[in-house]
Parts: C-alpha cells; sequence; structure tokens
C-alpha cells in the first residue's frame, strides 16, 4: 500500500481542514473505528468513509424531521415485508453529490473508491420486484419532499446467497450483518410489545384478549435521503427482543440452554426473511412476523400522532397507511383493535377511520401465491383479530344486503387477505395498466362491482439515480454533456435526447458508452466466470426470479435451437450472441430449480463446443442480486421480458433496461404494453399471444402437442433435451421436463416458441445494421422517462395519499 507522510497523524489533517470530507474520513478512521491510516483495511476504510457521508445526512434528515413535526404535515406510512436495498454507500454519495469527491479523497489515500464501494454487503431484505419497487419508492419519496417512513422487518439473514455445485442451486445463509452496519441507527426507546396467542376474556362486560405470547418490537432507523440531500426520510426496521430477557432461576439450576430460551424464541421472529415469493405457504411463524411488523409500526403511528393531536377521528387527516400487498393486511384489523380496545372508539366509528387511512397495493394474479390463512391458525395466533375480522365481514355483508352471491372474507375456514386488505382500504392498486384492468375483470370481480372506484392504476417505476445516474457512469455523463444536469429528478427531460439521436455523433457516443460497459461487464465475467467472451457480440439478458411463468424455459429451449442452427451452417453471418442468465429459485420450488439446472447444463455443452465458439455463449453468474444488476443492465443489448401474458404483474427490471438502452424482446404483459406504447412498435421485438389468446389456447387440451408437432425446430430441441444431450452422465435427467412441455405446458412455452424464435431472428438482423440499432437503443433512453418512480409516487401522492410534498 502506497504511503502518504500526511496520513500518519490524522489530527494534523483534521486541523488542516477541519469541515473537508477527507478529514471527516480520517477523523473516523482514527475515533469510530480506532484505526490509524497505515493499518487500516478495506473494511476500514469503507467504514470510515460510510460514517463521514451519514454525517452529511444526518442534517438534511434533522430538518426534515423537524419541519414536519412544525407544519403538522401527513405522513406517508410505507408497510413492507421486504426491502430490497442493495448497496448503501454509493447511492448515498450519488445523492449527496459527493461521488467524485469521495472518490478523489479515497485516491489521496491511496484506496481504490471502487474496492471500497464493493466491500459493502448488499442489505438483500426482498426476493424480488416488489422488495425492491419499496426501495425505490424510498428514495422517490426522499427526493420528493414527502414526509414519509418505511416500516418494515431487520432479517438478521436476507435472502439466501445462491452457488451452483454441478449446475445445481445450492442456498446457503445470507450473512449481512456479520459485520457492523454503519448506516442505522439503534433506537431502543421506540419500543413496542407485540402480543400473540391466549385466550379472550369477558371483563367487566368488555372483551378482553389475554395473549399468552409477548415478544418486543425494537426500532432500527436508516435515513434515506433524496436526490441532493433536500430531504431525508426514515426506513424503520423492527427487531424481536424477548421480553424476558433469561430465565435467571434456570440458570442459576445449571439448565443452561434453557435460560437462553425466551431470547432465542423471541428472536426467530426477525431471524429470516421467508424466501419464496412463488407460493403460499401457510406457516405459522410467517403469519407472527406480519403482525409484528405491522402492530409495532401501527403502535408507533398512534403514538406519533398522539404526540401532537388528540382526537383519533382525525387520523386520516395526518396519516396514509400504504400495504405492499396483502403480507400487512391484518393492518385492518389490528388498527381498528387498537382503536376500540386501546382507544375506546365504537367500532362503527374505528373501521371508517382505519379505511380512510389505508391502501393497498396487489402485486400479483397467481392464484397460488394468494394469502389465505386457515382460520384455526388466524384464530390460534391473533384471537381478537378473528372476532375484528368476522365483525368486519358481518359489516360489509349488512352494507350491500341482498347481493346475489356477496364474497365474504372468511370462507371455507379461511380468511382470505386479499379480500380483507381490498374491504379495508379506501383505494385499491395495480401496478400497471394491463395488470390493474385484470385485478376488475379477474380478480375482485364482485368487489369491484360493489366499489367501481376503489380500483385504480398505478404503473410501477424505478429510480434514475440508482438505476441510470448511478449504475451507468458513462451512459449518464454522456446524456448530461448533451442536454445539461436535471434530467435526474425530472426524467422526461430524457426526450431531449430525441433531436441529438438524429446526428451520427452522438449515436457514436451512445454505443462508444455501451461498448465501455460491455468491456467491463466482460472483464469481470472472466475474473469471476472464468468465461472468455467477446465484448461486440450481442449481450442478450434474462435477470429475474426463476419461475415458471417467467419463461426462461423458453429463453433456454429457444438458445439450444439456435446452437443447433448454428452447427448447421457454421459459416453463415451469424451474429455473435452471449446469452446472460441471473436468478434465484425459492428453495422449494423444484421445477424453477430443474430449468436452473438444465441452463447450466446447456452452457456447459455449448461453451464447450469449438464449432459454435464465440458465436454462441451460455453465461450464468451465480448469486444475482442487485449489484449484480447494476452491473449487468447498463452493459445489455437485448432485455428478456417474455413471460406469458396476464402473469407478470408490472415488472420493473424491463424498465431498468429500457432506462439504459436495451430494447426489449417481450409479450404483451405488464408494464411491457406501455413500455411498448412509449418506444413505439419498430423499437420493440414484441412477439407472442395476448392475455385472451393466452387464456383461449388453454381451453384447448392439446395445445402443446399441437404446436410442438407444428415446429420441426423445437421438436429437434426438446428430442435433443429428452435423449440427454445436454447431461450425457444422466440421459433421462430431463426426461420429466420434457414430458410437462407436451402435456403439462400451462404455460404455454411450446404455443409461444416459434413467434419468439421469428422474433430473435429480427432482432439478429436489426443488431446487424449497426446504425439502426444504435438508434433503436436510444430511442429507449429517450422515451423512458415516464419509468421514474418520481412519476409513480407522485401519483400515489395525488390518487391514494392525499398528501403534498413538504419542500
Ligand atoms: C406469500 C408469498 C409471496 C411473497 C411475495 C407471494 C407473492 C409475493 C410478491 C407479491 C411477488 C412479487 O414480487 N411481485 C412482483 O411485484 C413487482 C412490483 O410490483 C412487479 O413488478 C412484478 O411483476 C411482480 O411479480
Amino acid at each position: 500500500m502506497p504511503r502518504h507522510p500526511n496520513l500518519w497523524n490524522p489530527m494534523n489533517d483534521l486541523s488542516a481542514a477541519p469541515t473537508s470530507l477527507k478529514a471527516n474520513i480520517l477523523r473516523h478512521l482514527a475515533y469510530t473505528l480506532g484505526k490509524d491510516a497505515e493499518h487500516a483495511s478495506t473494511y476500514d476504510w469503507r467504514m470510515a468513509l460510510s460514517f463521514a457521508i451519514r454525517d452529511q445526512i444526518v442534517e438534511p434528515w434533522f430538518a426534515s424531521t423537524r419541519k414536519t413535526w412544525a407544519t403538522g404535515h401527513k405522513r406517508v406510512y410505507y408497510l413492507s415485508m421486504e426491502f430490497l436495498i442493495g448497496r448503501i454507500l454509493e447511492d448515498a454519495t450519488v445523492n449527496l453529490g459527493l461521488r467524485d469527491q469521495a472518490e478523489e479523497a479515497m485516491a489521496s489515500f491511496g484506496q481504490d473508491f471502487r474496492a471500497i464501494i464493493e466491500d459493502e454487503p448488499d442489505a438483500a431484505l426482498g426476493n424480488g420486484g416488489l422488495g425492491r419497487l419499496a426501495a425505490c419508492f424510498m428514495e422517490s419519496m426522499a427526493t420528493l419532499g414527502c414526509p414519509a417512513y418505511g416500516y418494515g422487518i431487520r432479517y438478521e439473514h436476507g435472502l439466501f446467497r445462491q452457488r451452483f455445485e454441478g449446475g445445481r442451486q445450492v442456498e446457503a445463509p445470507e450473512d449481512w450483518l456479520k459485520q457492523d452496519h454503519p448506516w442505522e441507527f439503534t433506537r431502543p426507546e421506540a419500543a413496542y410489545v407485540i402480543p400473540f396467542k391466549g385466550h379472550m376474556e369477558q371483563q367487566a362486560g368488555r372483551e378482553v384478549w389475554v395473549p399468552s405470547e409477548t415478544v418486543v418490537a425494537s426500532a432500527y432507523d436508516t435515513p434515506v435521503v433524496g436526490w441532493q440531500g433536500k430531504w431525508a426520510n426514515t426506513l424503520r426496521l423492527w427487531g424481536a427482543l424477548p421480553t424476558t430477557m433469561f430465565d435467571l432461576d434456570r440458570f442459576n439450576r445449571g439448565d443452561y440452554a434453557a435460560a437462553a430460551e425466551p431470547e432465542a424464541l423471541a428472536r426467530t421472529l426477525s431471524r429470516v426473511l421467508y424466501p419464496d415469493d412463488t407460493t403460499y405457504q401457510g406457516k405459522e411463524l410467517r403469519l407472527k412476523q406480519e403482525f409484528f411488523l405491522t402492530s409495532a409500526a401501527l403502535q408507533d403511528i398512534l403514538r406519533r400522532f398522539l404526540a401532537s393531536e388528540t382526537d383519533l377521528r382525525k387520523l386520516p387527516d395526518h396519516v396514509a397507511i400504504q400495504m405492499n400487498d396483502t403480507h400487512p393486511a391484518i393492518a385492518g384489523p389490528e388498527l381498528i383493535r387498537l382503536l376500540v380496545d386501546e382507544h375506546g372508539m365504537p367500532f362503527d366509528q374505528a373501521l371508517p377511520v382505519a379505511r380512510a387511512c389505508l391502501g393497498y397495493t396487489n402485486h400479483t394474479l397467481l392464484p397460488e401465491a394468494l394469502e389465505r390463512w386457515a382460520t384455526f391458525t388466524f384464530g390460534n395466533v391473533l384471537p381478537r383479530h378473528m372476532q375484528i375480522v368476522e365483525q368486519i365481514d358481518h359489516w360489509h355483508k349488512t352494507e350491500h344486503r341482498g347481493r346475489p352471491h356477496y364474497i365474504g372474507i372468511v370462507k371455507h375456514h379461511e380468511v382470505r387477505m386479499g379480500e380483507l386488505a381490498f374491504i379495508m382500504a379506501h383505494k385499491v392498486n395495480g401496478v400497471s395498466a394491463l395488470h390493474s384492468d385484470l385485478i376488475k375483470k379477474n380478480l375482485f370481480p364482485e368487489l369491484h362491482a360493489l366499489h367501481p372506484d376503489r380500483i385504480v392504476n398505478q404503473t410501477n417505476g424505478v429510480t434514475p439515480r440508482r438505476w441510470l445516474k448511478m449504475c451507468n457512469k458513462p451512459l449518464s455523463t454522456l446524456i448530461t454533456d448533451t442536454i445539461g444536469a436535471g434530467w435526474e429528478a425530472d426524467l422526461d427531460l430524457l426526450k431531449g435526447l430525441e433531436k441529438p439521436i438524429k446526428t451520427k455523433a452522438f449515436c457514436k457516443d451512445f454505443d462508444a458508452a455501451k461498448r465501455v460497459n460491455k468491456v467491463e461487464l466482460s472483464n469481470w465475467l472472466a475474473s469471476h466466470e472464468g468465461i472468455t467472451v467477446n465484448p461486440d457480440a450481442l449481450f442478450d439478458v434474462q435477470i429475474k426470479r426463476i419461475h415458471e411463468y417467467k419463461r426462461q424455459l423458453l429463453n433456454i429451449l429457444q438458445t439450444i435451437g439456435h446452437w443447433e442452427a448454428i452447427k448447421q451452417n457454421p459459416n453463415a453471418n451469424w451474429v455473435p450472441r452471449v446469452k446472460i442468465f441471473g436468478g434465484k429459485a425459492a428453495p422449494g420450488y423444484a421445477v424453477a430449480k430443474e430449468i436452473i439446472r438444465l441452463i447450466n447444463d446447456v452452457a456447459e455443452v455449448i461453451n464447450n463446443d469449438p464449432v459454435s465458439g464465440d458465436l454462441l455463449k451460455v453465461v450464468y453468474p451465480a448469486n444475482y442480486n442487485v449489484s449484480m444488476a447494476e452491473r449487468l443492465i447498463p452493459a445489455a443489448d437485448l432485455s428478456e421480458q417474455i413471460s406469458t401474458a396476464g402473469k407478470e404483474a408490472s415488472g420493473t427490471g424491463n424498465m431498468k433496461f429500457m432506462i439504459n438502452g436495451a430494447p426489449t424482446i417481450g409479450t404483451l404483459d405488464g408494464a411491457n404494453v406501455e413500455i411498448l406504447h412509449e418506444v413505439g412498435e419498430e423499437n420493440f421485438f414484441l412477439f407472442g399471444m395476448t392475455t385472451e389468446q393466452a387464456m383461449a389456447r388453454r381451453q384447448d387440451p392439446e395445445h402443446a402437442r399441437k404446436a410442438i408437432e407444428a415446429s420441426q425446430t423445437l421438436q429437434d430441441v426438446l428430442q435433443m433435451v429428452a435423449e440427454g444431450r445436454f447431461s450425457p452422465d444422466q440421459k433421462d435427467r430431463y426426461h420429466d421436463l420434457v414430458h410437462r412441455v407436451w402435456h403439462h405446458d400451462y404455460f404455454l412455452v411450446a404455443s409461444d416458441f416459434d413467434a419468439y424464435d421469428a422474433a430473435q431472428v429480427r432482432v439478429d438482423s436489426a443488431y446487424a445494421d449497426r446504425d439502426n440499432w444504435v438508434k433503436m437503443a436510444a430511442l429507449n433512453t429517450a422515451r423512458s422517462g415516464f419509468f421514474s418512480s418520481d412519476r409513480t409516487i407522485r401519483s400515489y401522492m395525488k390518487d391514494v395519499w392525499n398528501v403534498s410534498s413538504a419542500l
């Protein structure tokens, strides 16, 4: 490590420039980390830099909080079981306008800024789209000066780490809190008792809940700073602590393990994130986690309200609570319980108050992902809430007496959380135009008929600070050089690129920026995956959770067909391709895991084929996460958004690719529909059945067989897989998988195969026309303004929360 003579005594530097970032870094290195620069590791430097940057956030954070109190401004509370944040340090430096300064400071200490940034573990407190959306929303609310709190759980272990063994996914626990986490402030004074189980008793003519278990929810606050540091909000995550730490009697009797039991038991509540976003499982621990988050949040909200107000009937004037899917849908009954049991409000008054505060966002139509609790489990864990749910159900039914087939909350011995959330919310929203329509038509048609103004659409968005400014320096520099600064907070300004795109000079620069990213990714793939790829090949990327409806299978089968075509005619004018996959499967989702293994097996064979050589490579780096997405998206030429129509609620990855100048190959699903509308058909590779066509197609029980028999390519591909071409050590490995395509192809891989294959041929010829391709890519960026989460949040503020900016 190079020595810097002025470093050895940090005090000298401090006195020289007491307010500089450099001085603050050195001060933290010495006084917070207790390290001398000479002996500091990358970790020490990262911590010192993080604390120095955090210091810069504290002031806007205090100012924002003070202003909200002083003006009595309405606050938004975003309740979510998941916040998929990723790394914080670089994002914070970018938003504070300190990135270059921080880089320069670290360089002056002989430290590589990149290495320091990458030393930070991802905060992976989420599974995928829903959790990442919550993180983008937190950043946009701070940018817009919308006073807000995010409420979640401080999971000790976030989403599992994925590695591949013999091509198979193996899960390992994730450990983001193993090192100190510099971004949070422990708030032991913000603690609430969370009751569970027990029974109901009559006391003085009132029903009283006598719980048999309690834990304490204790707060940890992370400030979330918006663009240019004008506003900062709080992400408050709850950790579980025992009400009684330790059983001293047992300890004194020598029963040491049992003595620590209460602590161990309580801690399980915030121990791990459920890694399943596929199937609803009905596990008691999950219900307890959901109630733990929700009750802690609501107690905190009421405490804050009552610090300045007295009349709880005014709650909706000061408080908007958003339920991120049904996971916190117990908020309806819990808010009623707190108002009625703790604050003496009559039920008939409490219900409309609660409803006027609550909004519900639906994120999936998949029936297997919709939460329903057995009344037995629900009543056992939350006996008081079971009563309240029945009361709500009865009240709603009475309000709509005479409906021919009334849709209730409790049915067939189950509590249906979707119906509960719908009935207890004043607004219900889907996350793309198509999805919101399908909610009306297919998911809640009855409730929609009763409440025709309740369902609204709020198309998702992503934050352009993280997903362009931060992750794609070459492109964001070019944009600023071309249209000036300001687009970061007003993404519609990207429209200003349309004119320059008509010039050769701009297109050359745009292409050059993409190439820098592709070279960087190639180098990373070489060092991390040991694979050499040609940076001039077309980088074709599908990154998302592995799920049948997302159809990674369609992609890999088409890849096999393409490989076979190359082998038949290796000297033809092929466009070289690199197929990149990324994503995790839920640990219990066997079919998804089989698809992962197939992709890895296919990669093994294709990548070692001298005939196809550089014309086709398949790479699947393990452990896809937010940080990997930040690397892959800026380097992508083609965005794969190929879900079966009607199944992807929105997608947000699709928007990130568009912003970063990668055209989409995709179906008419989720927000793809709106991307197509914005970018124009000539800049989007559309294929496949519509939602209606897909539904009609399934009516024919022979649809898959017919599609396969009509496609020679698909027949050949399935034959190769079935014969074991990609599993020579176990020829029948994919026998079941191929059988399912023939006979149980619910997601219509076979029926869309030829259309997808043809769209890929269109991609190849478009890519071969370089000038036009670059133009197409650049137009994707220019027309992506709609997909900023600032637009989404503004719309929630107006249509759902009725709250204004405090800036
Ligand atoms: C109960 C198990 C469970 C857990 C999580 C079921 C379902 C989920 C989520 C609702 C799944 C999810 O992440 N949905 C995604 O939400 C994104 C943000 O709105 C959308 O862009 C994706 O299309 C949608 O799949």
